[in-house]
């Protein structure tokens, strides 16, 4: 673990890194532009409880006060989940946030950034960026796949959404050698839906094989991230066709209100809230849950293989 000094890390994470105990990483983009308060800050307790049930130590990123908080309090994810003026923080934004002492939400790229930095392993989430619809004329690319080509975090998440163009988001990972590993399913979940149409080749049936192929990537020493995707729970999946025509909408309204660069994500998942009047956010709430239990039964099991290694 650094020393870094911009790192302001909470005793009880600090305690459990210190003794190799499971620890956690949290986004706070999902609480501050990924949902409408007050179900975020509702969302973002319950995970950590979640996280807690299962034998972990939560540790919810963002900046405070020029500094990467690392865990945060109840009252702090109050703050970031209601307050405006939150600026969504990529890795390209940290040097400015921090220096201007602003609250700033990480998102999935800059999580990884600092989860690294504070020597935690393991990050849960909702959903990953990835190539965006469109690609050929914009040339948008989340920062989240090249943080997971390059900085060495175990993600767990439920697919990425098909706000995305998913068979470019997969060829952009397989070239940046990027390992993705099904849990519990040979397709790739799609976020809202437990399935998609594509592939994969690779698939886990437990949190302790997960470990055990997470330990061997750090044995090759090979760096950057693995992912691995999580399908929402059946009896909370959406309809493929409803879901994909009320994202279909939600891409037209952002083309048509001239929606670019970092806030076509955080506009997409809101047209959508409202389109569906709710349904999407229920599932979206179901799937953090999901992918928080498995996440922190993921860190315990690797937490027992690297005890055996010490
Ligand atoms: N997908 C979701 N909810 C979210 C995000 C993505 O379902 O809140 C957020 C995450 O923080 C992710 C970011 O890292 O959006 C990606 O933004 P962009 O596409 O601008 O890279
Ligand atoms: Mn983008």
């Amino acid at each position: 673990m650094t020393n870094n000094s911009l790192l302001d890390i909470q005793p009880e994470v600090k305690a459990a890194l210190d003794a190799g105990k499971a620890v956690v990483a949290l986004e706070s983009t999902i609480i501050s532009h990924g949902m409408p308060y007050p179900q975020n800050v509702q969302m973002a307790k319950k995970v950590e409880s979640i996280i807690r049930g299962a034998g972990a130590v939560p540790a919810t990123v963002a900046i405070m006060n020029g500094k990467i908080k690392i865990g945060l309090t109840d009252q702090e994810l109050e703050t970031f989940a209601s307050s405006r003026g939150v600026v969504k923080v990529s890795r390209r934004d940290f040097p400015g946030i921090i220096a201007r002492k602003q609250l700033g939400a990480t998102t999935v790229a800059s999580t990884m950034f600092a989860a690294h930095l504070a020597g935690i392993k393991v990050f849960v989430t909702g959903g990953i960026g990835g190539v965006h619809r469109g690609y050929e004329e914009t040339m948008d690319v989340s920062a989240d796949l090249e943080e997971l080509a390059q900085t060495d975090v175990v993600v767990i998440c439920a697919g990425a959404k098909a706000i995305l163009d998913l068979p470019r988001t997969m060829e952009y990972l397989e070239t940046k050698g990027v390992p993705v590993i099904g849990y519990k399913t040979d397709v790739l979940p799609a976020f809202f839906s437990a399935k998609s149409d594509i592939q994969l080749v690779e698939r886990a049936e437990s949190p302790e094989e997960i470990a055990k192929i997470i330990l061997a990537k750090d044995q090759l020493e090979m760096g950057g991230g693995l992912l691995v995707v999580n399908p929402i729970p059946t009896e909370y999946s959406l309809d493929h066709e409803f879901i994909d025509q009320v994202i279909e909408a939600a891409v037209r309204a952002a083309q048509e209100q001239g929606v670019t660069g970092k806030h076509i994500t955080p506009f997409l998942l809101n047209e959508i809230t409202k389109r569906t009047e709710g349904k999407s956010l229920a599932a979206n709430l179901e799937l953090v849950y999901n992918n928080a239990l498995v996440g922190a039964q993921i860190a315990s099991a690797l937490a027992v293989e690297l005890k055996q290694l010490r």
